[in-house]
C-alpha cells in the first residue's frame, strides 16, 4: 500500500454518508455475513501474489484461483486471524492476507436484475483492520484504509442470481503514515539476518491483531433512502430529577444523486416514541436543499433523560426517533434509531450531564481476549458490562481506538459514559499528511458516533510525543477541526507528556493525562504517590483550568503472586498503589480539582513480545479471562462507596 495514494484515495470517496447502523424495517433488510471463511496468506515475501495471480477472481477451474487450494484454511469472522491457529507464522503475519466466501442473495432482491432505480444491494463491514479490499465476482468494489470504522460498498451490479462471491484482502502493515504508526525494519545485516527478512515494530503497547474484525452485512436498501440522520439534545430544560422539556435539533440526509434521479414530493415524518412505544411528538416536513434533506427542531415534553449508570434507578434510558421517508402515503423509507435525550456541557472546572456535574469513575480497557484476539465476541462483549456493573463504574474510555458499534450500543443501554478514542496511539511525527489522515479518521469517528448519549468526548489520541514541536500546531488545527464538526462534546487528547512540554494541552477542552508514580517512576516507592499525584495535578490545573481527568494509572500485577509487605508484580502491590491514588483522588475531589479516575486496565492484555511483558499486559485489575484480581475488589469497594 503507497500510503499517499491511500490518503488520495480516501479523500475523493471517504465519505460520512451511508453509515446507519444496519437494521430491518419495513423498507431495509440485512443477512449476516459473518460465520466460516476461506483464508489464505500471501507470502510475506510476495504480498502482491494474491493480486498478481487474481485470487478475487473466484474462478474455480483457474489454477491459480484462491479454492481448494492446499493452503486454504477456514478462518472465523468477526476475530482476529492471529491466534485462530498455532502458527508462530500467521500470529507474527506482516502482509496481506485473503479472505474468501460464497453466497447467496434472495431472489426478491434480485427482481429486476437488483432493481437499480428504486433498490439497491450493499455490503458494509463494522471493521477490518488495517487496510481492506473488497471484491465481488472478481470486481473491486470498495477499498478502506483504518481498522476501527465502518465502510460500505453499493454491489448491485456486480451479483449474480445464484453462486456470488466475495473477497477481502487485509493489509495490516503499519506505516510511519498509517494511524497508528508502525516501522518496517529491513536490516542489511546478512550476517545476522536471512535476506528479505523483515518486522512491522510499533511502539503502542498492544498487539496489532489483524483481520476481518466486526460483523460483515449484506443490505437492501432504498436507492433513495435515509442516507445519514444527525440528532443532538440542543436544549434541555429539568423537571424534577429524571425527566425535562427538550429541544432536538435533527438533519435527515438523502443521497447527493443527480436531479434527474430525485424523487419529487419527497417528505420526512418524524416521530420520537418513548420505550413503551408510545408517541411523544411528531413533526411532518417537506424536503429541502433540492430534495437533498429534511431538518428541523423538535419538542419533547415532559421526556424521560438518559442518565449515567449510578447516578439515578433508570439508567441508559433510550427514545426510538423514527424517520420515515414518505411519498403521498407510500413508504420509501423506514429507520429508526435509539436515541437518549442529554445534554454535555463543561466549564473551567466541571463536565455537566443534564446540567449535573458528573465524576468519572472510570476504567481503560481493550478490545482483546484469547483467541478472538480482536474480534467481536458478544458473549465476552456482555460479559465485559457485566463486570463493569459490578465494579460500580460508570465509565470508560476506548482506549486506544474505536470500539465496535455493538459495543456501544450495549454501553449507551446500560448507561456507560463513554470517551471515544481515534486510532492515534504513540504518534510520533506532526506531518501535513498525517494531520489529513487523522482528521478523515475523526470525521468517520464523528460520523458514526454522532447520535449517541453514551459519547461525551472525543479523546484525538493517547500518548502522542506532543512535546515535538510541531505537536503545538497540529493539535490546533486538528482541535479546532473537531470542535467545528461537532460543537456538543468536549475535545481532550490523553498526554504522558511532562506539563511545561507538553504543546497540545492548550487546544484541548478537558485534560487528560496519564500517571505512573510509583511504577515507572520511583518504582516500588508507594510512599511518593500521594504527594506526586496531588502535586501534578493541582499544577496542570493552576496553569490551564480546565477539567482534569486522571486517565491512567496502575500497576502489573500478576494473578496468584502474593508478598507482604508489598513487591511488584504482585496483587498485594497492585492494590497498594491503587489506596495511595485513592487518597490522593479524594483530596483532589475535595478540593475540586478531579472529574475523573481511570484505572489502567480492565483486564490483562496481548501485547507485542517483550522483556517487559509477560505474556502481555498485567495491570488488569482482571485477568485477561476476566476472573477477579483483589485489585478489581478493591476498586468495586471504593467506585460503591463513592458517589
Ligand atoms: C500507558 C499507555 C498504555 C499502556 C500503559 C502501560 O497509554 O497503552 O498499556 O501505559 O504501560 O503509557 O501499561
Amino acid at each position: 500500500m503507497e500510503d499517499k495514494l491511500g490518503l488520495i484515495f480516501c479523500l475523493l470517496v471517504c465519505s460520512a454518508e451511508g453509515l446507519l447502523y444496519p437494521q430491518n424495517s419495513p423498507t431495509r433488510e440485512m443477512r449476516s455475513l459473518d460465520g466460516s471463511w476461506n483464508f489464505r496468506l500471501s507470502p510475506k515475501s510476495q504480498p502482491n501474489l494474491g493480486t498478481i495471480e487474481k485470487w478475487f477472481s473466484c474462478e474455480r477451474d483457474d489454477d491459480k484461483g484462491f479454492s481448494e487450494k492446499s493452503d486454504v484454511f477456514v478462518m472465523p469472522v468477526p476475530a482476529s486471524f492471529n491466534d485462530i491457529t498455532t502458527s508462530a507464522e500467521l500470529r507474527d503475519f506482516v502482509g496481506v492476507a485473503w479472505y474468501q466466501r460464497s453466497f447467496e442473495v434472495p431472489s426478491a432482491w434480485m427482481e429486476g436484475g437488483g432493481n437499480i432505480s428504486t433498490r439497491r444491494v450493499s455490503v458494509r463491514f463494522g471493521g477490518v483492520h488495517y487496510y481492506a479490499q473488497v471484491w465481488i465476482n472478481g470486481d473491486l468494489v470498495v477499498e478502506h484504509e483504518g481498522g476501527h470504522l465502518p465502510f460500505e460498498a453499493e454491489i448491485s451490479k456486480n451479483l449474480r442470481r445464484t453462486g456470488n462471491c466475495i473477497t477481502v484482502a487485509v493489509n495490516n502493515t503499519l506505516f510511519n503514515h498509517s494511524i497508528p504508526q508502525g516501522e518496517i525494519f529491513r536490516p542489511n545485516d546478512t550476517d545476522r539476518y536471512p535476506l528479505n527478512y523483515f518486522t512491522n515494530t510499533y511502539t503502542f503497547d498492544f498487539f496489532n491483531y489483524a483481520g476481518i474484525h466486526r460483523p460483515v452485512h449484506l443490505l437492501l436498501l432504498p436507492r433513495i433512502g435515509v442516507s445519514d440522520i444527525s440528532v443532538n439534545t440542543e436544549q434541555l430544560t429539568r423537571i424534577g430529577s429524571d425527566f425535562g422539556h427538550a429541544t432536538l435539533k435533527f438533519q435527515i440526509e438523502l443521497p447527493d444523486v443527480p436531479p434527474s434521479s430525485r424523487k419529487n414530493g419527497l417528505r420526512c415524518k418524524v416521530t420520537l416514541f418513548d420505550a413503551e412505544e408510545v408517541a411523544e411528538a411528531a413533526l411532518d416536513i417537506p424536503l429541502v436543499d433540492d430534495g437533498k434533506l429534511c431538518s428541523g427542531k423538535m419538542h419533547v415534553e415532559n421526556a424521560k433523560l438518559w442518565w449515567p449508570i449510578g447516578s439515578r434507578e433508570e439508567a441508559g434510558y433510550r427514545h426510538n426517533f423514527q424517520v420515515q421517508l414518505l411519498e403521498g402515503e407510500s413508504l420509501v423509507d423506514h429507520y429508526e434509531l435509539p436515541f437518549g435525550i442529554r445534554t454535555v456541557e463543561w466549564d473551567s472546572d466541571e463536565i455537566y450531564i443534564n446540567h449535573e456535574p458528573f465524576y468519572l469513575k472510570g476504567l481503560g480497557r481493550h478490545e482483546d481476549s484469547d483467541i478472538r484476539g480482536k474480534g467481536y465476541d458478544p458473549p465476552l462483549a456482555i460479559k465485559d458490562h457485566n463486570l463493569m456493573r459490578w465494579l460500580g463504574v460508570n465509565g470508560y474510555r476506548t482506549s486506544h481506538y474505536p470500539y465496535a458499534e455493538e459495543i456501544l450500543d450495549l454501553s449507551e443501554r446500560y448507561g456507560f459514559v463513554v470517551i471515544s478514542e481515534s486510532p492515534a496511539v504513540n504518534l510520533v511525527n506532526f506531518d501535513n499528511d498525517l494531520l489529513a489522515k487523522h482528521m478523515i479518521v475523526m470525521t468517520e469517528l464523528i460520523a458514526r458516533d454522532k447520535n449517541r448519549a453514551c459519547v461525551i468526548m472525543w479523546s484525538l489520541s493517547n500518548e502522542a510525543r506532543s512535546a515535538q514541536q510541531l505537536a503545538g500546531q497540529y493539535y490546533k488545527e486538528l482541535a479546532a477541526f473537531v470542535k467545528a464538526l461537532d460543537t456538543t462534546r468536549p475535545v481532550t487528547m490523553v498526554t504522558n507528556v511532562k506539563l511545561e512540554k507538553d504543546l497540545g494541552a492548550p487546544y484541548m477542552d478537558v485534560l487528560a493525562v496519564n500517571r505512573y508514580f510509583s511504577w515507572y517512576s520511583d518504582t516500588g516507592s508507594l510512599l511518593l504517590i500521594k504527594q506526586q499525584m496531588m502535586n501534578e495535578v493541582r499544577s496542570w490545573r493552576s496553569q490551564y483550568k480546565k477539567p482534569f481527568i486522571l486517565s491512567e494509572y496502575g500497576a502489573d500485577a500478576l494473578a496468584g503472586y502474593h508478598s507482604d509487605p508489598p513487591t511488584l508484580w504482585t496483587e498485594d502491590y497492585q492494590v497498594a498503589l491503587m489506596k495511595e491514588n485513592f487518597e490522593a483522588f479524594d483530596q483532589l475531589r475535595r478540593e475540586g480539582d478531579l472529574v475523573g479516575e481511570m484505572i489502567w486496565n480492565f483486564a490483562d492484555f496481548q501485547t507485542a513480545q517483550g522483556y517487559k511483558r509477560a505474556n502481555g499486559n498485567k495491570k488488569g485489575i482482571f485477568t485477561r479471562d476476566r476472573k477477579p484480581k483483589s485489585a478489581a475488589h478493591a476498586l468495586r469497594k471504593r467506585y460503591n462507596s463513592i458517589l
